[in-house]
């Protein structure tokens, strides 16, 4: 009996090949099951499929035993977020990592002149913000494992290059970010069965305004089914440019805090930073875990508070509070 697989399955499987670490197989294997259809025809790949799932989990659980593997899509986080890059070929991708950071791109006039993920650190104010610059994707090929640091960033630039076919890209990013789960919408829940988060916080980063065609930017907003901030740059012009680390900042939708020590000023040039709505408790639990449970008391300057007022263990912060902690 014929299998009739269908697009989904087929999407579900190129995952699954694609996928870089267990964890990631386990979800395409998952998705796979689930959209297989489901009759005599496909009992058999069922069956191996769920094999394989089993394999996989207890693989997973089996911690340890085999050596060190080098992944080099896993970006190890450093500084106050993770920014990673998605976009086709020759999209202007590494051009913005390179305009604002140190780090050492490769801007070709070329496709796939990026091999391997790229790091750079960008400056807001006090804080560094991690950009990733990455390979490109296409409809048909991405490089094994790329997926995984998309899953593991706080938040995904779908770069479009404003300067070609805005409505193919957009299908192409879409498509990808889709079939990975990693949009967040109706269809994607926060997390999977085994507790990894699968949705992320996404923006579409436009480029190339300097040579774009007259309502490109217009048209891609326009074309994108999927709710998410647009902005618009030119790594020539410098158009937006200056105004990106602060965007960025507020996307990734964190507070900065600077912490005091009793009778002694407050570091001002090295703050924590905590998700919004963090509380006093949770920036104790970031300076010391084991410490955090013998806080006692705090005082805070800042929004909303009078200089130096006692506030409750569960007070929540705001960016730029000073906040004094007195352990017990
Ligand atoms: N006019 C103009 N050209 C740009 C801009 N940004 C990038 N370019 C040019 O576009 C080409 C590709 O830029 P890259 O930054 O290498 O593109 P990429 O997305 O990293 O490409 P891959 O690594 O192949 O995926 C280069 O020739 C850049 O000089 C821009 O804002 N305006
Ligand atoms: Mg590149």
């Amino acid at each position: 009996m014929p299998a009739n697989l269908t697009p989904d399955y087929f999407k579900a499987e190129e995952w699954f090949r694609n996928a870089g670490t267990n964890e990631e197989k386990i979800l395409a294997l998952e998705e796979m099951l689930k959209v297989i259809p489901k009759h005599k025809g496909t009992d058999h790949l069922r069956a191996d499929l769920r094999r394989k799932l089993s394999k996989l989990k207890d693989t997973a659980t089996q911690k340890g035993k085999a050596g060190k593997q080098v992944d080099i899509f896993h970006v190890p986080h450093t500084g106050a977020g993770q920014v990673v890059l998605l976009g086709t070929p020759n999209s202007g991708k590494s051009a913005i990592v390179g305009a604002l950071s140190k780090a050492k791109v490769n801007v070709a006039d070329f496709p796939f002149a990026t091999h391997a993920p790229v790091p750079g650190m960008a400056k807001y104010e006090d804080v560094q913000i991690q950009l990733v610059d990455m390979p490109p994707i296409t409809a048909d090929y991405m490089a094994p494992g790329q997926v995984g640091t998309y899953r593991n960033c706080d938040l995904i630039a779908m770069v479009i290059d404003l300067s070609d076919d805005v409505e193919e890209q957009l299908l192409i990013l879409l498509d990808f970010l889709e079939t990975r789960k990693l949009l967040i919408d109706d269809a994607t829940p926060a997390t999977d069965a085994q507790g990894n988060t699968l949705g992320r916080r996404i923006f579409c980063l436009c480029t190339k305004a300097d040579i774009a065609p007259a309502g490109a930017f217009e048209l891609a907003q326009k074309s994108c089914d999927h709710l998410m901030p647009f902005v618009k740059v030119s790594t020539e012009t410098g158009e937006g440019m200056d105004t990106l680390p602060a965007f960025l900042f507020d996307q990734l939708e964190i507070i900065r805090i600077y912490a005091k020590p009793p009778g002694r000023p407050a570091d001002m040039d090295d703050p924590f930073t905590l998700p919004i709505g963090a509380t006093v408790h949770d920036l104790a639990r970031a300076i010391h875990r084991e410490l955090a449970e013998k806080l006692k008391s705090a005082k805070c300057w800042g929004t909303g508070v009078y200089d130096g007022q006692n506030v409750h263990l569960t007070h929540v912060l705001h960016d730029k509070d000073i906040v004094e902690l007195h352990f017990g």
